[in-house]
């Protein structure tokens, strides 16, 4: 090979890039390494976007490499006029390089990848890329950034596109593999993103294949997202252009508890940006002028409020992206604020006056909200000043040992008799603390359960919660073996997980098995804590008198020490993250389902916590 000045440039170029390979992709890990496979999907997305292209192929091959292939006009192989060389050898050597091309040819393309090919090849052990073109075939490999041929016709075609295989340089990654998931995700994401592209993903390690295509767009994707649901309203869909600025958003109001907003700037994931806090006020604009229209003292909605259970995904397209912040997630484009705030206020303004029925009930479940958070916030402000305010039911006790948290008043009242008051506390709720109509956590446990838990509990709840200052190593739930009993523990564990995790995640919430089964023979007696304990047992000493324990409160207050509360002969399980998470699960489907189907779900559940331990 002859090294002009061209070619010692191009060197140079290759060389920082494998230098620094960090400061093109990220990193040399899982991210970086994919991120190589996104820079060519971002090209091929973007001769999509110019309208020229309606397939994408990627495959994973078994040998650590992948390929994506399409069927776009095909990179440019005609010698560029100054360097004497294809425009395709400089697109995939010169740093940088592909801006100059692409820039006029595209109005929008991905500016957070656009690191361009030639850092793909720089940092890929071997890359290869045929392109159909001019009714052939040409094709050319790349080692470590270095044309190893030159370019050449390998075959004819009528068609045209672009077909890029690369093996990412182990020597500069510390990962070797593909992630099936991962890639799935983000293909997916951009088949909705992009209507009408069908992008296939094929797996050939595994022979897994899944085609993406969705002619609904950003619709499908909320649609997919909010599956199962339950929806409060229609979807609401808005979309218009100004000053070359393309807005498009779809969203939904949900009795979830959570906002699930998806912002993306030019097919790029983003989390915060212009077009997301445009897009909000737009929002939380639209909601107020509404109820100030049509509700009688109508008192304004804050934006956190009108977003509770509020899922969207919102897509701009911004012919020059500007982006921000350590991962690039945010959008920085003033101009964008504006447009997609107007777009929204107008539309969604106008969608509410139109649709009166949900209208009325998104304005409800924003009130609902709005109620719910203040009293969330009382329940902080107590749990703060929470030695003067320890709830008058609590039996406290002198050292920080455990605090039990009953069912029932006469249970609690057995429990108080029962206890080592040295180191055991009792706070008694009651048994009917659920109300069912209402969603959401904070609305299903009353008010004066959630106050009296988090202020004996004494650490806070929500983002403020400090485990430092809870004044129990254990607490205990402590509920009847029925059907309320196991309602009311999943309620309080979907409690614990939104509000306290920490407690759950360093192991200090137990669940209290009581015996369900007093067996009595020959005078002597035996607590049971299963059905299959009871066989056990029955089978050994024959037949016996056998008494089933409907709730805590038949027990005496000996009988629930020794077999309840006693460390030394009581069972407790301990609650780990995805029992709590299970909880949750369960917690949803509860608030939505029917009666006897809420039912089958509890006694399921109530089932798999004694599975645990028993
Ligand atoms: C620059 C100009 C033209 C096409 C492309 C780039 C192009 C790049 C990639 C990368 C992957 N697939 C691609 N497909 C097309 C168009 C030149 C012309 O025909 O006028």
């Amino acid at each position: 090979m002859e090294y002009t000045s061209e070619t010692i440039e191009v060197l140079d170029d290759i060389q920082a890039v494998r230098k620094r390979p960090g400061m093109y992709v990220g990193n040399t890990g899982l991210r970086g390494f994919h991120h190589l496979l996104w820079e060519i999907v971002d090209n091929s997305v973007d001769e999509a976007l110019a309208g020229f292209c309606t397939e994408i192929v990627v495959r994973i091959h078994e040998d650590g490499s992948a390929s994506v292939e399409d069927n776009g006009r095909g990179i440019p192989v005609e010698e560029h006029p100054t360097f004497k060389r294809s425009a395709l050898e400089i697109v995939m050597t010169k740093l940088h390089s592909g801006g100059k091309f692409s820039k006029k040819a595209y109005k929008v393309s991905g500016g957070l990848h656009g690191v361009g090919l030639s850092v793909v090849n720089a940092l890929s052990e071997w890359l290869e890329v045929w392109v159909k073109r001019n009714g052939k075939i040409y094709h050319q490999r790349y080692e470590r950034g270095r044309a190893v041929k030159q370019l050449e016709v390998v075959g004819e075609s009528n068609e045209t596109g672009t077909k890029i295989a690369f093996k990412p340089d182990p020597e500069i990654f510390e990962v070797t593999e593909f992630d099936y998931d991962l890639i799935s995700e983000r293909l997916r994401e951009l088949a909705f993103l992009n209507r009408c592209l069908k992008i296939k993903l094929i797996d050939e390690r595994k022979r897994r294949s899944e085609t993406f295509y969705s002619e609904d767009g950003i619709l499908g994707f909320l649609n997919y997202l909010n599956r199962g649901k339950d929806v409060i309203s229609d979807v609401i869909y808005v979309c218009g252009e100004r000053d070359g600025i393309f807005v498009e958003v779809a969203f939904q109001f949900t009795n979830e508890e959570f906002e699930r907003l998806l912002a993306f700037a030019n097919s790029i994931h983003t989390v915060e940006g212009t077009h997301v806090s445009g897009f909000r006020s737009g929002l939380t604009r639209a909601i107020n002028e509404y109820g100030k229209r049509k509700i009688k003292k109508f008192k304004p909605i804050s934006g956190v409020d009108v977003r509770e259970g509020l899922t969207a995904v919102l897509s701009v397209k911004v012919p020059d992206p500007q982006f921000e912040g350590q991962t690039k997630a945010k959008l920085t484009n003033t101009e964008v604020r504006r447009i997609v705030d107007s777009l929204t206020y107008r539309e969604f303004l106008r969608w509410l006056e139109e649709n009166p029925n949900y209208a009325q009930r998104i304005v409800e479940k924003c009130i609902l909200s709005m109620k719910a958070r203040e009293m969330a916030r009382r329940t902080k402000e107590i749990a703060k000043k929470r030695h003067l305010t320890l709830p008058g039911k609590l039996a406290d006790c002198t050292v920080r040992g455990e605090l039990f948290i009953v069912e029932g008043e006469s249970a609690g009242g057995s429990a108080k008799q029962a206890r080592d008051r040295r180191f055991q506390a009792v706070l008694p709720i009651r048994g009917k603390i659920i109300n069912v109509e209402k969603s959401g956590i904070l609305r299903a446990l009353k008010n004066d359960e959630i106050k009296s838990i988090a202020s004996a509990i004494g650490g806070g709840i929500g983002g403020d919660f400090d485990i430092s200052k809870v004044r129990y190593k254990r607490i205990i739930i402590m509920t009847d073996a029925d059907v309320d009993g196991a309602h009311i523990r999943t309620l309080l564990l979907t409690f614990f997980y939104r509000y306290m995790r920490p407690l759950i995640e360093h192991g200090r919430i137990y669940i209290a098995l009581p015996p369900l089964y007093r067996v009595k023979k020959d005078g002597r007696i035996y607590y049971v804590y299963s059905e299959r304990e009871l066989r056990d047992l029955i089978e050994r000493i024959g037949k016996a008198e056998v008494q089933r324990f409907k709730g805590l409160g038949e027990m005496n207050p000996n009988q629930l020490w020794e077999t309840t509360m006693n460390p030394r002969s009581r069972k407790l399980v301990r609650v780990t993250i995805e029992d709590a998470l299970m909880a949750e699960k369960m917690f949803r489907i509860l608030m939505g389902e029917d009666v006897e189907a809420r039912k089958e779900f509890i006694m399921s559940h109530a089932r798999y916590v004694r599975n645990l331990d028993v």
